[in-house]
């Protein structure tokens, strides 16, 4: 029980918004087909298929590339008000250039939005969910600035063909997660393992694609389209192990931008540009390892200017919360992102466990967190682009219905004391192939059958719970549905 909760009876407003999400890899399958090209992750999960836990692909996934009429029929279920899914950008332009285009993909999107507009959903589509075209992984990928353009003309031709039905855009999910597990470390494709500069050096080019793109559709789509156009940053709550510790809170700010300061401050906050504790750090610990500049790169008074400003909302995907203390020397490996940042973590020993290692349910921090946006950033516009909970597969599922209320509930109290939330978003719609650990930690509203041809998708409780708050606009701890049936058939 947390210690802010009371008996008051919170209700969202009736323009709040409720959505589901999904991301193209996860769910689409079709890895090949029609002209599609290659992902950095087809090819991290090909050529090392151990890679993922349970040794599954995501070749067929959740064959949404063939189901996706159901997947609208199951939001249709719920009464979301819109949903939230990610383009393959190699499915579009198979080489990531814009010479090569594959009519079929366009197409299956444009079916795929029609048939969302068609049963009042609304769609909000993410240009990118981690799967960057292996070709353009070839010419450096992130690390190469060049991208910032090769980002914008396929931004460009996205617009041209989506702009007039598709008013939420988020450039980019989780630019955090693709830096530092994907070019500082291994653990993500494309797998570069670059300690030390990898995540820096791609921080600042996939911002720069952010700003790129927010001032292309504003100068050239705005006007006409009247969207907006956000980014998706993982944003967990980093709190002191010990509260009531000055230097325990030190530690916790510190590594809050380290983490997503690193991507919100040079967007959100009025002096731009990355966080001034991250540039001091880096700086003067590459001096110390013989670097003759620091490993994070500068950016320019131009460069913050245009990156100052550039999201029309923030967009945070927001699960768990993470206790932290100052590291002892050496505990990483130097140099490195971690050690820069140079905290151990831990979590509440009360917290319940998810399937996730890295998942325990804290909804108090999704209430520190918009609190401290609102004192950073001065009130941002905010949607919930994530929040959720891995389970084992079974369609009784309590302790996602718990996790959902609770932070629901956190939500509810962080609006009251004003933050400016747009919307919430479950992740996800469905099981998926969740990354490395393959579909052994299920995150779905929906089950799904994975061993049958037609990917059988099934109401967990958690979705008739979902659907009976998106009704009463109420999170009512005692419901519970009649039944599993929520056709209403
Ligand atoms: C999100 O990431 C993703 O956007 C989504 O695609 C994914 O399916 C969903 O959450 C559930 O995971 O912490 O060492 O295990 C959430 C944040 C960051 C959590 C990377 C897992 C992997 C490294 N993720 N992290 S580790």
């Amino acid at each position: 029980i947390d210690c802010w909760s009371d008996n008051k009876q919170r209700k969202f407003k009736n323009d709040f918004l409720f959505g589901a999400a999904s991301a193209a890899y996860q769910i689409e399958g079709g890895w090949d087909a029609h002209g599609k090209g290659e992902s950095v992750w087809d090819k991290f999960i090909h050529d090392k298929p151990s890679r993922v836990k349970d040794g599954t692909t995501a070749d067929v996934a959740c064959n949404s590339y063939k189901f996706y009429k159901r997947d609208v029929e199951m939001l249709k279920e719920l009464g979301v008000d819109y949903y939230r899914f990610s383009i393959s950008w190699p499915r579009l332009l198979p080489e990531g250039l814009a010479n090569i285009r594959n009519e079929i993909g366009f197409d299956y999107y444009e079916n795929l939005i029609d048939e969302l507009l068609k049963n009042e959903i609304m769609p909000m589509v993410t240009l990118n969910h981690f799967d960057l075209p292996q070709k353009l992984q070839e010419l450096g990928g992130w690390m190469n600035e060049d991208i910032i353009d090769w980002f914008e003309d396929y931004a460009k031709l996205v617009f041209e063909r989506f702009g007039k039905k598709v008013k939420y855009w988020i450039t980019f999910n989780q630019p955090d997660t693709v830096c530092r597990y994907g070019y500082e470390t291994d653990f993500f494709a494309p797998g570069v393992n670059q300690k030390g500069t990898g995540e820096y050096t791609c921080a600042k080019n996939i911002l720069l694609a952010h700003a790129r793109v927010w001032h292309l559709y504003n100068k050239e789509y705005k006007q006409k389209y009247k969207g907006s156009v956000g980014i998706a940053v993982s944003l967990n709550w980093f709190d002191p192990l010990k509260n009531n510790d000055t230097e325990h809170a030190e530690v916790a700010e510190r590594y809050r931008q380290f983490t997503f300061g690193l991507y919100t401050n040079p967007i959100f906050s009025k002096e731009g540009d990355f966080p001034a504790v991250v540039k001091s750090i880096v700086a003067k610990k590459s001096k110390e390892q013989g670097y003759t500049k620091s490993r994070l790169p500068s950016l320019t008074s131009e460069e913050i200017k245009y990156l100052r400003g550039s999201a029309d909302f923030l967009g945070i995907n927001h699960y768990t919360t993470v206790l932290v203390k100052d590291a002892k020397q050496s505990t990483h490996e130097a140099p490195s992102c971690f050690d820069d940042a140079n905290v151990e973590s831990s979590y509440g020993e009360h917290w319940e466990k998810s399937k996730s290692e890295w998942l325990r349910s804290a909804p108090y921090g999704l209430y520190k967190a918009c609190l401290w946006l609102n004192k950073n950033y001065d009130y941002p516009t905010i949607f919930i682009t994530e929040n959720g909970w891995s389970t084992d597969a079974g369609l009784v599922d309590d302790s996602r219905v718990r996790n959902m209320r609770g932070y629901l509930d956190a939500l509810l109290l962080a609006i009251e004391d004003g933050t400016e939330v747009l919307g919430y978003t479950v992740w996800s719609l469905m099981d998926n192939f969740e990354w490395t650990s393959g579909y052994s930690e299920r995150f779905g509203l929906y089950e799904v059958d994975f061993e049958s041809d037609q990917r059988t998708r099934t109401a967990r409780k958690s979705a008739l719970v979902y659907k009976q708050i998106i009704k009463s606009r109420i999170v009512e701890h005692g419901w519970e549905p009649k039944s599993l049936d929520i056709s209403g058939k």
